[in-house]
């Protein structure tokens, strides 16, 4: 299994015997130690949704090593939400740790740089938060196990119109990261398609803090809804500006919005948020209810969809290590793209060869500071 492109050093991580076993499946046992690298933004701007990941993904390889058979060290890196620290932490991972695949990073405005160095470096990388558009195509060693903004745009969105009568909307986007940016283009879209007026488009930048200027422009406008595409760190002060000012219209954002950590932060101002997700706490699917009082139980708060995201992505990477009981990283690659349908607490999920999942999206509101289905 070798490859122009693939470099010397994951040749030879690629062709360690000791990382494949014997029996196949759930019958699959490793001898060594099977190393997987995460990466997540644990401090900083992103540090809402990675601390979620960090402990969803411990749980998982967790529960995984007490079933048997493979053995699974994860070994953590955070990015401090810089694309300089998500660099050096994939390349510690690939080069001296020398792990099998790589989770995460947690935002897609750092994976457009690491993945591409996990694809030429030949390191299977399985995003579980990075949604923007084009992420699987950066290669073959790419996967993601996170629905893809477009696919929750394309739930939410319809969804608020329904339930909220839109005819005309505002939509407010952070034109310096690369996930608000793809999402607002997909925005776009969806809104063209369902026949929605936009009668105001505003941008900002992801340190900002004062909307007096967008805001203003919103106000006028008399939208029936606020679409907003950003990250928790402009989203408080933006919405809590955009209600002080006398904006009363419904807000509907991405996927920066399923998280308890912010809907805590803009307290009475998060009533009546919609969002589309890939994870409801509310959703019957298989082994959820386990999954909620097990995290829980260990960490003392509830998940959220990123840990949800995160816990799946442990049981996606064994079932592909399990197809031919191999641990390397080749063995990883060909296996994740081929997997046709796993029952997980996100429901059914399948990877296909392009590295892209497919599952059905959930539209959410928060209602009494919880989210609830719409
Ligand atoms: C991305 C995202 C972020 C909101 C995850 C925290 O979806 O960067 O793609």
């Amino acid at each position: 299994a070798t490859g122009a492109c693939v470099s010397q050093d994951a040749n030879e991580a690629s062709s360690d015997s000791a990382l494949s076993g014997s029996g196949a499946g759930a019958d699959c046992t490793i001898d060594e130690t099977v190393k997987i690298g995460a990466v997540f933004s644990l401090t900083e701007a992103a540090a809402f949704a990675g601390a979620y990941q960090q402990e969803g993904l411990a749980l998982g390889f967790e529960e995984l090593n007490a079933a048997g058979g493979i053995t699974y060290e994860v070994i953590q890196e955070d990015d401090k939400t810089t694309v300089e620290d998500s660099v050096a932490a994939f390349e510690k991972l690939i080069n001296r740790d020398k792990v099998s695949a790589i989770v995460g990073p947690t935002l897609s405005n750092m994976a457009f740089t690491t993945y591409t160095d996990a694809q030429s470096a030949g390191v299977p990388a399985l995003g579980v938060s990075t949604t923007a558009e084009g992420i699987p195509e950066i290669g073959d060693y790419i996967f993601r196990a996170s629905l893809p903004e477009e696919v929750a745009l394309a739930a939410s969105i319809p969804a608020a119109k329904e339930s909220l009568g839109l005819t005309k909307v505002a939509v407010l986007y952070d034109s310096a990261d690369e996930f608000t940016t793809s999402a607002f283009n997909t925005i776009k879209d969806v809104l063209n398609e369902e026949g929605i007026e936009i009668v105001a488009e505003e941008t900002f930048e992801t340190a900002d803090t004062d909307f007096a200027a967008q805001l203003t422009n919103v106000l006028e406008a008399e939208p029936d809804a606020v679409i907003l595409s950003a990250l928790p760190g402009a989203t408080v002060p933006l919405v809590k500006q955009a209600r002080s000012l006398g904006i009363e219209a419904p807000i509907v954002g991405g996927n920066a919005f399923n998280s308890p950590v912010l809907v805590g932060a803009l307290e009475d101002a998060a009533e009546g948020l919609i969002v589309g997700g890939a994870w409801s706490a509310a959703a019957d699917t298989t082994g959820n209810a386990e999954f909620i009082a097990a995290y829980t139980e260990k960490y003392g708060r509830a998940p959220d969809q990123f840990a949800a995201q995160a816990y799946t992505a442990a049981y996606l990477i064994d079932q592909a290590i399990r197809a031919d009981c191999d641990a390397n990283r080749e063995a990883i690659k060909d296996n994740l793209g081929q997997i046709l349908e796993y029952d997980s607490i996100l429901g059914p999920i399948s990877i296909d060869e392009e590295g892209e999942v497919h599952q059905e999206p959930v539209v959410q509101i928060v209602r009494d500071g919880a989210f609830t289905l719409l």
